[in-house]
């Protein structure tokens, strides 16, 4: 298409040209392949009844400068205008005309240079844009502007987003500033091709064909990223084979590198702590042996001469078994800030995980994180980042918020998401995560008093620290439609919305997807937010109702399992969380029991530990409660944990039903694709509900209450086979 696209400056396209446009256009939308590929970036023809409102304010496109980050500028605002106006949008190079859209940066745009904007600019940070409407030249315009290159491809992201989401662009005024710098993405992609908890087919990463053979998806993917401000990508599992630092597969990274580079995406390599003796040929990765460090230095400079812009590097230490600096009896402080050390000189960074759980017998998974690290507070590298996962235990489909959060004032503390769907139905089941990621980011730490959310912690607001970010697991791979579920694409979206600015609701970030992605038809928006925003309470129903956690089939984490009970760690099996026993069910952490709930501020903990104030949502986390327990509800907790299921199942039949009638406001290929989905989430749901009834029901000894279906098997079976998907 943008072959077609003159750069000369061009008055009115001929009519013949045209009208074969137009006729090009319609052809391609009705031919193109309804099969996810093209993700939220459609540029199919604004509706009719708008089409010339836009056509009006934008008329043709001046983005001079010649760098491939400009490049992607044009590409992306050529195809988006032509497709989304129904006939292209010619370049030129000043403004001549009502409707010039200007896209750049003082140095790269005249136009944006006479604006002398560069304080305004500045302080917007490399990343930030300004999108406004005025007048130059005596020509009404549009001008997108940054201090960067790759701010002003975000600033034409945005843009192209008001236009799918059909907003007016007539009095543009848009100031745009990321709340958070590094706004990641983290692959657990294995060098053999495999994903770690992925669901969405191989690796994106063709690690045989590079360097020579760079797939041309992957520019897709660093598109799809800046279009949503993500700008790092960590390529390989956390639980890391040292390979990936040789100098063969550096040569690998670095041509991935320069495919993301002109979209603004950094590219950062987890390592494994061991490195210095698998590839080194050192006896030792004792972190303070000279040899160590001087290996590691080494390792960086090479880095950093294939790949200039290099992130850094994730690490995974001392867990799952996993080596690092307690191998070698010394802190993770100490590990952390050997490596960077070797990173600083080239502005590199650490991003050191918190998810560590070696701990005492018999003490408690979900505090062990925090007392590892929590001592370390003040004795990171400036260059190092903690990277703390939402909550205490695994990406639970509920969790309260980590206590690390606001109990590490002196660290850089980034949030760690996850958007594979390991302990949430795979990318079988439809789950609309930012709404439990708002969940985390809203709650209040009261570190500093009454305000202090998770969001200000991140951001730097509340301890200002110089390094902020994010990361969120990738639900990403090989499969036509990125993420298996079609669904799927929503939660890549969102992450990097929220990413960008965590005080969009989650509706408005449903509500936009939808948009771009499935359908313009207003009242089938409405249905299918309003579906999106309920579907991760409904999950949390039929999986783990009222603070239930981990109690899914060993291994693979898709089914339902309370009775397991044969893993070699006790923390690994669900009877270690949940304690069901004839009194009752949950996992005491006040005082009488794990004491975790002191590692929260008052009145967090307080709140927490009294079982009058404890949010019911929350409940079996923090407590270890009767089957007699009287709810807010007024029904016995056993009936009210019956009631979760039973109305988890519901939501999956309501929402079938639902989605079958939206069958005309979305294209055929998507809409069964979604159905059969739903189908399967469906039977999960009646799996869950059953087996984890069946199972407790032993213990509670009472009969299912009015309103929840009898179970479809009996327990002995549930307990044969693990539910497949
Ligand atoms: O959630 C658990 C997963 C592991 C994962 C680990 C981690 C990459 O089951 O597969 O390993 O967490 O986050 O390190």
């Amino acid at each position: 298409m943008q072959k077609m696209i003159s750069k000369r400056r061009r008055n009115h396209p001929a009519p013949i040209a045209v009208v074969a446009l137009a006729v090009l256009f319609c052809t391609a939308a009705m031919t193109q392949a309804e099969d996810g590929y093209r993700l939220w970036l459609r540029y199919d023809p604004l509706p009719s009844k708008v089409i010339e409102f836009y056509r009006e304010h934008v008329t043709e496109l001046v983005v001079p400068g010649n760098s491939a980050t400009l490049d992607a500028v044009r590409a992306e605002l050529s195809n988006g205008c032509a497709g989304l106006l129904g006939n292209a949008v010619s370049m030129a190079n000043d403004v001549d005309h009502d409707g010039a859209v200007i896209v750049g940066t003082p140095k790269s745009s005249p136009q944006i240079a006479r604006l002398k904007w560069e304080h305004q600019l500045a302080l917007l940070g490399p990343d930030g844009f300004e999108i406004h409407s005025l007048v130059m030249a005596r020509r009404q315009v549009i001008v997108i502007a940054s201090s960067t290159e790759v701010g002003a491809l975000y600033g034409a992201f945005h843009f192209l987003r008001l236009l799918q989401t059909l907003q007016p662009i007539d009095k543009l005024n848009i100031h745009e500033k990321p709340r958070l710098q590094l706004r990641m993405l983290d692959h657990w992609d294995n060098l053999d091709g495999s994903i770690e908890r992925g669901y969405a087919g191989r690796s994106l990463w063709d690690w045989s064909a590079l360097p020579e053979k760079v797939d041309p998806r992957l520019r897709d993917y660093a598109r799809a990223n800046a279009s949503v401000g993500i700008n790092g990508s960590t390529l390989n599992n956390v639980n890391a084979d040292s390979q990936i630092l040789s100098a063969g597969y550096l040569r690998k990274v670095a041509a991935i590198a320069n495919t993301f580079r002109p979209y603004g995406v950094r590219v950062y390599l987890s390592a494994r702590f061991s490195s210095p003796i698998e590839l080194g040929g050192l006896q030792t990765a004792d972190p303070i042996d000279r040899e160590v460090a001087a290996w590691w230095k080494k390792k960086a400079d090479e880095i950093y001469r294939l790949i200039p812009d290099f992130g850094g590097f994730l690490v995974k230490a001392n867990s799952e078994g996993q080596p690092g600096p307690r191998t070698y009896n010394r802190s993770h402080a100490e590990g952390a800030n050997m490596l960077a050390a070797a990173l600083a000189p080239h502005n590199g960074v650490v991003i050191w995980r918190a998810f560590v759980y070696d701990m005492k017998p018999d003490s408690d998974r979900a505090a062990a994180a925090y007392d590892n690290l929590a001592p370390l507070d003040g004795k990171f590298a400036p260059n190092v980042l903690l990277q703390v996962k939402n909550g205490p235990v695994d990406f639970q489909p509920r969790e309260p918020f980590h206590p690390l959060f606001g109990g590490m004032p002196k660290t850089q503390v980034m949030l760690e998401a996850q958007i594979t769907q390991e302990y949430l139905g795979f990318s079988n089941h439809f789950v609309f995560l930012p709404q439990m990621w708002r969940e985390i980011l809203d709650s209040d730490t009261y570190a500093k008093g009454r305000g202090s959310t998770v969001s200000k912690v991140l951001d730097g607001s509340l301890y200002g620290q110089r390094l902020t970010g994010i990361a969120g697991v990738a639900n990403t791979g090989s499969d036509r439609n990125w993420t298996g579920h079609h669904f799927g694409q929503a939660n890549w979206y969102g992450f990097g919305r929220l990413a960008w600015n965590h005080d969009l609701t989650s509706r408005q970030v449903a509500e936009e997807w939808t948009k771009m992605t499935l359908t313009r038809d207003a009242e089938a928006i409405r249905t299918i937010a309003g579906l999106m925003l309920e579907s991760h309470q409904a999950v949390v129903d039929y999986m783990t109702p009222l603070g239930l956690h981990h109690i899914m089939w060993g291994g693979h984490h898709y089914g339902p399992a309370p009775w397991w009970n044969t893993e070699p760690q006790p923390y690994w099996n669900p009877v270690y969380y949940h304690r069901a026993d004839e009194r009752g069910l949950g996992f005491d952490r006040t005082q009488t029991g794990s004491n975790a709930v002191s590692q929260y501020h008052a009145p967090v903990r307080d709140h927490f530990a009294n079982l009058q104030t404890c949010p019911e949502e929350l409940l079996l986390w923090f407590h270890h409660v009767s089957w007699d327990y009287r709810m807010r509800s007024g029904q016995t907790l056993w009936n009210e944990l019956a009631l979760h299921y039973q109305r988890g199942v519901d939501w999956t039949r309501k929402t079938r039903r639902e989605w079958e009638a939206l069958a005309g406001a979305i294209d055929t290929e998507r809409h069964e694709a979604v159905a059969k989905k739903l189908a399967i989430q469906e039977r999960d749901a009646i799996w869950w509900r059953d087996s984890c009834l069946l199972y407790f029901q032993t213990f509670s000894k009472q009969p299912l209450p009015k309103g929840v279906e009898q179970p479809q098997k009996s327990l002995d079976e549930y307990k044969a086979k693990s539910l497949v998907w």
